[in-house]
């Protein structure tokens, strides 16, 4: 026999209880925001990131693509504007792109996605993978990783200038940028959660999935801890 369902507002508590597992308290993330991390790493965090980035609007293209109800289309297609861009607004990755500049990587080395770590890559790619066989209310509900995020992108802009003065200031368009788009987009993506998964298998089941994330942004700062804190270059393409 299930356990009894939690209530909205419990549900919606445990959820954000899951903040504990954020990325924000990785060692890798605790260097960068106290301002610990070489210019190799950031420039290795902004060339890895880069591919969690490119892939983000192939993810949400999975969820549209899996998604039948034209009014939760138009919400969500805003996501993959905001990244690609749209006339007169060159979008998320561009903005990555000039983060890139900014820490000294060129657009052809940033693009080339040369500096990708193998297990970052595994990772970003298990998450695109996961949108693009979960139903797209499970899909939804694995973004909720960004109920955490506006903290994080905040504590780059509070601190980053005087950590890494040696980065061009026009490289924090990007964290400004999700302040506010992160913040709509949980809204609707926790409002699919809390509508969607109602007994208390399918909420435990919802929070699961928000660890499976939680866990592929982890795991990210894990290969870039080894590659560019310990310097044990995995295999091929990290300079010894
Ligand atoms: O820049 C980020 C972004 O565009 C997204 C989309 C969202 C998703 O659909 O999973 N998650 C996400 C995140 C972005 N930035 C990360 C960071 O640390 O800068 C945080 C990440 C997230 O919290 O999931």
């Amino acid at each position: 026999m299930s356990e009894v369902a939690w209530t909205r507002a419990e549900f919606e508590d445990r959820l954000r209880a899951k903040e504990r597992f954020y990325h924000i308290h990785h060692p890798f993330h605790v260097l960068m925001n106290t301002g610990k991390l070489d210019r190799e790493a950031i420039q290795g965090w902004v060339a890895n990131r880069f591919y969690y980035q490119v892939s983000i609007p192939v993810k949400d293209a999975a969820v549209l693509a899996n998604c039948p109800d034209r009014a939760v289309r138009r919400e969500w297609i805003k996501r993959i504007i905001d990244h690609d861009g749209s006339d007169g607004d060159e979008g998320g990755i561009e903005a990555w792109s000039q983060l890139g500049e900014a820490v000294g990587l060129a657009r052809p080395e940033l693009w080339s996605l040369a500096r990708v770590l193998p297990g970052v890559r595994f990772s970003v790619d298990a998450y695109v993978n996961f949108a693009r066989q979960a139903s797209w209310q499970e899909a939804a509900c694995s973004s909720l990783t960004e109920l955490f995020a506006p903290t994080l992108h905040q504590q780059r802009l509070d601190g980053w200038p005087k950590h890494y003065p040696w980065i061009e200031p026009q490289g924090y368009a990007y964290f400004r940028k999700r302040l506010s788009e992160a913040r709509r987009d949980v809204e609707h993506g926790l409002a699919i959660t809390l509508d969607h998964f109602r007994t208390r298998d399918e909420q435990e089941r919802a929070l699961g999935i928000l660890q499976f994330k939680l866990d592929v942004l982890w795991t990210l700062l894990d290969c870039m801890w080894l590659a560019y804190v310990d310097h044990r270059p995995p295999y091929y393409n990290v300079e010894p």
